[in-house]
């Protein structure tokens, strides 16, 4: 009760504050994306991990508001560094389930990028594989609206939940994001190494994307290079960062 309360007046309060994880090219080295990943520092609670307000946020639907915020502010800070004459990189932002809901939520995602003046094609919004399928000739829908913006769709966590290859395409999804659970496995020769190599393999078939999360080894990252895994994002290369230290790194990595 306690978190919940603190939570209804965080916005107000600017209590909320963004880190950026680099996503990088496996074969340069070079920083092609950065996830968003959003903070809180309460004033009462000090700082409270996503996993503890993130399940609360969307119970009581603050997540809507707090949601646009992040990508207002995921929008804005990616323009900032373009304009600083930066190598343009896209900006991975998630999204909830509750958001994805809102009848407006096309509409909130345009007048985002009409507002901060993001070119929408390094906009690219992660959803998970909660997504209905009870209606899912609406997301299908809705997806595509959003696809028709220019922005690009990523599907989170890829493994853990039902969806198919052959699901992706029709969801408009652009690059999967294969869930750190399995990329933690390669090299302890079970099954999920084999896994890994597969949907690798069927992405590429496909002309999607693929990022690998949770890189922590050198042994992973060249599992993944072997296998034509393009991106990886994990504490290998770098752990979420402060905008001025994420600057830096985008400087010395581009
Ligand atoms: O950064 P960290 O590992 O602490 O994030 C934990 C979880 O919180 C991740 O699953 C991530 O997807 C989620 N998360 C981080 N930022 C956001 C956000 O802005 N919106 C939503 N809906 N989830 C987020
Ligand atoms: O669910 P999602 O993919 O959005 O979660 C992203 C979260 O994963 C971030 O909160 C980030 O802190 C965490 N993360 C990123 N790289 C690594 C890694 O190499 N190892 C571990 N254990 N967690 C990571
Ligand atoms: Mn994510
Ligand atoms: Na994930």
């Amino acid at each position: 009760f306690l978190l919940e309360n603190n939570l209804w007046f965080a916005l107000d309060k600017n209590e909320f504050h963004l880190e950026y994880q680099p996503i990088v090219d496996i074969n340069s080295g070079h920083v092609v994306a950065a996830e968003s990943l959003l903070r809180w520092k309460s004033e009462k609670l000090g700082l409270v991990p996503p996993y503890s307000f993130i399940p609360i946020a969307e119970e009581n639907n603050l997540i809507v508001p707090i949601g646009k915020w992040v990508l207002n502010e995921a929008c804005r800070q990616n323009k900032k560094w373009q304009d600083m004459g930066l190598n343009p990189i896209t900006m991975a932002v998630n999204v909830s389930l509750k958001q994805f809901e809102q009848d407006d939520f096309v509409d909130t995602v345009s007048q985002i990028l009409e507002d901060t003046g993001l070119d929408p094609q390094y906009l690219e919004l992660e959803i998970t594989e909660s997504i209905p399928v009870e209606n899912i000739s609406k997301t299908i829908d809705m997806l595509s609206r959003l696809s028709s913006l220019g922005v690009r769709l990523s599907m989170d966590d890829f493994g853990t939940g039902y969806s198919s290859l052959g699901q992706l395409k029709k969801l408009s999804i652009d690059t999967l994001k294969i869930d750190r659970s399995f990329v933690s496995d390669i090299n302890k020769n079970t099954d999920n190494t084999q896994i890994v190599s597969t949907i690798i393999a069927m992405a590429n078939i496909l002309n999607l994307h693929v990022v690998a999360e949770g890189i922590e080894t050198d042994n992973q990252l060249s599992f993944l290079r072997e296998n034509s895994c393009n991106m990886g994002q994990g504490y290998l290369f770098s752990r979420p960062l402060g905008k001025d230290a994420f600057l830096k790194f985008l400087v010395e990595n581009s």
